[in-house]
């Protein structure tokens, strides 16, 4: 039986994940409207993961004798400023994830819930890849500067990181 310390933190954090499609899923829209077609799958593909991460919660929460609550969202944005503001968002999103993991994690250390601790440390290991590979994006993107070529190719090669992103899944 899960305690309600524990239920809690986790229904926050189905709350984040579920927040984090949204949000991806909206840049995601935005970026294919601006005719970034690699930029779009990307960032699809990230969206799916984010709902995949909030399910694996729901269902975890759920066999452990807890109620997930399935949350109303905010509306993310409809417009982003450039391709840039997207991937810093998203990093700073990243970063914000792996606190609140993080603080998932004491919740459990506190209530002595090393079961619901153990299945937390696939969340971690995750934010670790997520929070690198944003990195690697966002260093990307200094380089090519206001360079319009090199923007042409980076789209075209986030379309395979796209498929990279899911192979870590
Ligand atoms: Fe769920 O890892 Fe990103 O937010």
């Amino acid at each position: 039986m899960i305690s309600k310390k524990v239920e809690q933190a986790l229904n926050d954090q189905i709350k984040l994940e579920a927040q984090s499609s949204q949000f991806y899923l909206a840049m995601a829209s935005w970026a294919e409207t601006q005719g970034f077609n690699g930029i779009s799958t990307f960032l699809y593909t990230h969206s799916d993961e984010e709902r995949m991460h909030m399910l694996k919660l729901v269902k975890f929460l759920n066999e452990r004798g807890g109620t997930a609550i399935i949350p109303q969202l905010e509306a993310p944005p409809v417009e982003f400023q450039s391709i840039n503001y997207v991937f810093e968002e998203l990093l700073d999103h990243e970063v914000m994830v792996t606190q609140s993991i993080n603080n998932v994690v004491d919740v459990c250390l506190n209530e002595k819930d090393y079961t619901t601790h153990n299945f937390m440390q696939w969340y971690v290991s995750e934010q670790i890849e997520e929070e690198a590979l944003a990195r690697t994006i966002n260093d990307k993107l200094k380089m090519i500067g206001t360079d319009k070529g090199g923007l042409y190719l980076f789209d075209r090669d986030l379309e395979s990181l796209a498929g990279t992103a899911n192979d870590a899944v």
